[in-house]
């Protein structure tokens, strides 16, 4: 252990400390309700992910080798064979499981589709035998740029079943984000929709799609998708209507069989500054943590469980979480395909209500937006089927996450706060509901299986309190590697602390060993020397009862290096102004002290996010540095950053 270091890596409060056990009745029926799932990957790493990959998938070949590790690279169940799609579906079908639902989905405008594994499965295998009949073989990429349809699945799992990666491109992105990913990938294929439903409107997808198809070679074919019916071009020879090209096509089609080393997808993600990254996800050690995370996180009873992730198929939450996870253990899952506020603020519960669903997975984005909406819309409908809430994408301040445990989950749901990446597959960082006392805002511990050390700023473990989240030994759904770039690997992931894959997270650890995530360590502000996490600042704010939302970022200051700028979003009912800022400014002072008083208080509707909903702190230091802004492509709405400059221009400046 080392001795508490006089500058660390980032100061840590640490003021909560409510905490929250299993109830009794819950760990009643829990999968896990003690340590022994930790005691035994503690005993021995190996054997315990190779008992996950045996129980919780069907192999073609057993492995000969659990782990390779040559660090950076990890290589999961090495001569192990199965196929993904085999996986999601034709066992399940097999074991006399075709009439469960693999989906209840249902459309923005209210139209439903209910669709069994045995449909799904059918459709997958027709679908598999036109991506062969339009050339796509094992080894190939395909790029699939959808909304949230059941096509989607559909189509990512008919790419596992012929052995082609799949590259999901977020519904959302521009035309230019799609070319780069095409071009990057050489994807052969692309599979598309005339577009998808948005708040009442229908987003064209098939335009953006034919501009980017312009500059991208490698693409012989298209196949798009009739969803909103409205008219679109289709390039005669390279376009296929998805019904057109389904009429004839079997529903017969043999899987491919691939070795557990052989890439299943990648996706794009995009780095601060660069281009975006490729990262590599491979079948067999992907597939055991994804479905083994999705059991015990969410204390998975697939046999009654109605299981809800609200994310998008486009963020690897979606990958994970609605389609790998849930369809290898069998679950019954909804799928949606709009947004939370159409055609009313409550169309979230009423999903809940009339599905009955028991497990709600979603972001903090959400949450605060719901805050912001205020109590009664959860209130007018009959939520008391959920039994587990979890949350994923950013810290979740405390306050959120009571106001979600006590408005969504009736006080009565354990919440587990879910901490991972698009580059690790899996979560990570969690609690085990039937198992662990939950903290409001903490991620608690590693899971079973899984190495994370807090560092300083020279690698030294920090045992007790902030610094840099890194993790010590491979785990199975690691990313392989960033797509023709083995360098940036290196570099981005495993160059700045020796032997540790860093996350590029802070994090603090508690006297109780709780894990608490920070934020992006770019994010990190320094005002006198002190260095302050984002995240502790804005839970203070979240935490006054005028506050939704906050984002603060470090501002350039001549005097102390950086000053604290808030960007603030107020409840429904509350009116922002001088007299709130100045409020709020003492509150964050008493809560946490003096330094991390902001200095500017600026109010605003929204805050700009991207496309799974994470702040762009980046944007908002342009703003407050009065910059140009840097790169928007990711941005999920772009005049958000127009209206808080206007109001930036306009805050009163404090000392
Ligand atoms: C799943 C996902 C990864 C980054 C990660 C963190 C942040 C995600 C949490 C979180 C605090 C959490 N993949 N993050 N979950 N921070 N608590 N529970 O989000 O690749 O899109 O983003 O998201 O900064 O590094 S991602």
């Amino acid at each position: 252990m080392t001795e508490p270091t006089e500058n660390p890596a980032i100061e840590v409060y640490g003021l909560e400390d409510r905490s929250f056990p299993p109830s009794e009745e819950f760990r009643a029926s829990a999968l896990v309700r003690g340590s022994e799932l930790h005691d035994e990957a503690a005993r021995d790493h190996e054997g315990f992910w190779a008992r996950q990959a045996a129980d919780l998938l069907s192999w073609r070949r057993q492995w000969d080798t659990v782990l390779e590790w040559d660090l950076p690279y990890a290589r999961w169940f090495v001569g192990g064979q199965l196929n993904a799609s085999e996986n999601c579906l034709d066992r399940h079908v097999e074991a006399g499981r075709g009439d469960k639902v693999a989906f209840h989905w249902e459309g923005e405008p209210g139209d439903t589709r209910t669709i069994t594994y045995r449909e799904l499965h059918a459709e997958v295998c027709r679908f598999a035998n036109v991506l062969r009949d339009l050339g796509v073989a094992k080894g190939d990429r395909v790029a699939i740029y959808m909304p949230m349809i059941p096509e989607l699945p559909v189509a990512m799992l008919a790419c596992a079943r012929v052995g082609a990666a799949h590259s999901v491109v977020f519904g959302g992105f521009s035309a230019e984000s799609l070319r780069g990913r095409i071009v990057d990938a050489q994807a052969k294929v692309l599979i598309t929709a005339d577009g998808g439903w948005r708040r009442g409107k229908a987003v064209p997808l098939k335009a953006s799609a034919d501009a980017a198809l312009e500059d991208t070679p490698s693409i012989e074919h298209v196949v798009v998708v009739r969803r909103t019916g409205d008219e679109v071009a289709m390039a005669a020879g390279r376009d296929h209507w998805y019904h057109d090209v389904m009429a004839g096509a079997s529903t017969e089609c043999a899987a491919e069989v691939m070795e557990a080393e052989d890439l299943l997808y990648l996706l794009y993600t995009s780095g601060t500054t660069a281009s975006p990254k490729g990262i590599m996800h491979t079948t067999g050690g992907y597939l055991t943590q994804a479905a083994f995370t999705h059991k015990y996180v969410f204390d998975l009873h697939a046999d009654t469980d109605v299981y809800w992730c609200a994310a998008d198929i486009g963020w690897v939450t979606g990958h994970s979480y609605i389609v790998y996870g849930p369809l290898v253990n069998g679950a019954t899952s909804v799928m949606y395909e709009g947004s939370p506020d159409h055609p009313g603020r409550d169309r979230w519960w009423d999903i809940v209500e009339r599905y009955k669903v028991t497990i709600l997975y979603t972001a903090p984005t959400a949450i605060r937006t719901f805050m912001k909406w205020g109590t009664t819309e959860p209130a007018s409908h009959d939520l008391s089927s959920l039994r587990v809430l979890g949350s994923v994408g950013e810290p979740i301040n405390p306050e959120a996450w009571m106001w979600y445990r006590r408005h969504i989950g009736g006080d009565r749901c354990p919440v587990v706060d879910t901490w991972w990446q698009t580059e690790t597959g899996a979560i990570m960082i969690s609690p085990l509901p039937g198992a662990t006392t939950t903290k409001p805002g903490s991620a608690t511990f590693p899971l079973p299986g899984i190495a994370a050390e807090v560092v300083d700023d020279r690698g030294q473990p920090v045992e007790r309190g902030g610094g840099y989240l890194t993790l010590t030994r491979p785990w199975p759904s690691m990313l392989r590697g960033i797509y023709g770039d083995p360098q940036r690997y290196h570099d981005t992931y495993w160059s700045r602390f020796e032997g540790r894959y860093f996350a590029g997270d802070g994090a603090r650890v508690d006297d109780d060993g709780y894990f608490w995530l920070l934020g992006r360590v770019d994010d990190v502000m320094n005002i006198s020397g002190h260095r302050v996490s984002t995240t502790e600042v804005e839970s203070a704010l979240v935490a006054h009862a005028a506050v939704a939302e906050a984002a603060v970022v470090g501002a350039k200051d001549e005097v102390t290096g950086q000053r604290i700028v808030a960007f603030v979003t107020c409840k429904g009912d509350q009116t922002p102004g001088d007299e709130l800022g100045q409020e709020l400014r003492a509150h964050v002072a008493t809560k946490i002290g003096p330094t991390a008083r902001p200095r500017t208080v600026i109010f605003t509707d929204d805050l700009p996010k991207t496309r799974s909903g994470k702040i762009m702190r980046r944007l908002l230091r342009d703003v407050a540095d009065g910059r140009d802004l840097g790169d928007t492509t990711t941005l999920a709405d772009a005049s958000v950053v127009d209206e808080i400059r206007r109001r930036a221009e306009a805050a009163p400046q404090d000392d």
